[in-house]
């Protein structure tokens, strides 16, 4: 099963974000997130057998996640999959730890595909037929965490959701 570990958005952060999504569509076209999709993705997995993924979620589980504040205050892309996103303009030490020490843990389990670079975002738009972000809104938001979220990434064939599997313990 393809699987990600991720924050998920408070409800009054994702309603904010909803917003912000909604704007990006208008201007910049392409395929909009789902509301219930927004997410911080901190390791993408790809394929996981169902007997590690077992394990993976005990874990999850397990973890105390430090609590944390990101501040999001810019709009990004990536040009090649037209994929908009809010985000922060500057690194998040705090951020880059807990990717650091998640992916620690991954790859003590053998798992590869650690990024050489992570740029916290949250992808709002995909395929978008624009990219510049000149006259959308300002993105001032404040994103309070303390949980780990473990996902299951389905696809039917026609959509993707996503399924919770594990959460982490709330600091
Ligand atoms: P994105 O937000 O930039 O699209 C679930 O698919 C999550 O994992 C998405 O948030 C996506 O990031 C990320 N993801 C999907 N495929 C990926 C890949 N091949 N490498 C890294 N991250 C990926």
């Amino acid at each position: 099963m393809r699987l990600f570990m991720a924050l998920v958005p408070p409800p009054e952060l994702h309603e904010r974000l909803s917003t912000l999504a909604d704007a990006a569509h208008a201007r910049c076209g392409g395929r909009r997130m789902p509301d219930e999709s927004l997410h911080l993705t901190l390791a993408f997995l790809g394929e996981v057998g169902d007997d590690l993924a077992g394990e993976l979620a005990e874990e999850v589980c397990s973890l105390a996640v430090p609590a944390g504040r990101w501040t999001l205050d810019a709009w990004g892309h990536f040009r090649r999959p037209g994929i908009v996103w809010v985000g922060g303009s500057r690194p998040d030490a705090a951020l880059q730890r807990l990717h650091e020490r998640l992916w620690a843990r991954l790859e003590g389990r053998g798992i590869p595909g650690r990024p050489s670079r992570f740029i916290p975002h949250v992808t709002l738009l995909r395929r978008a037929e624009r990219l510049e972000a000149d006259d959308l809104p300002d993105v001032d938001l404040e994103w309070t965490y303390n949980q780990v979220t473990l996902i299951h990434s389905i696809n039917d064939g026609q959509d993707v959701r996503y399924a919770p599997l594990a959460r982490s313990q709330a600091a």
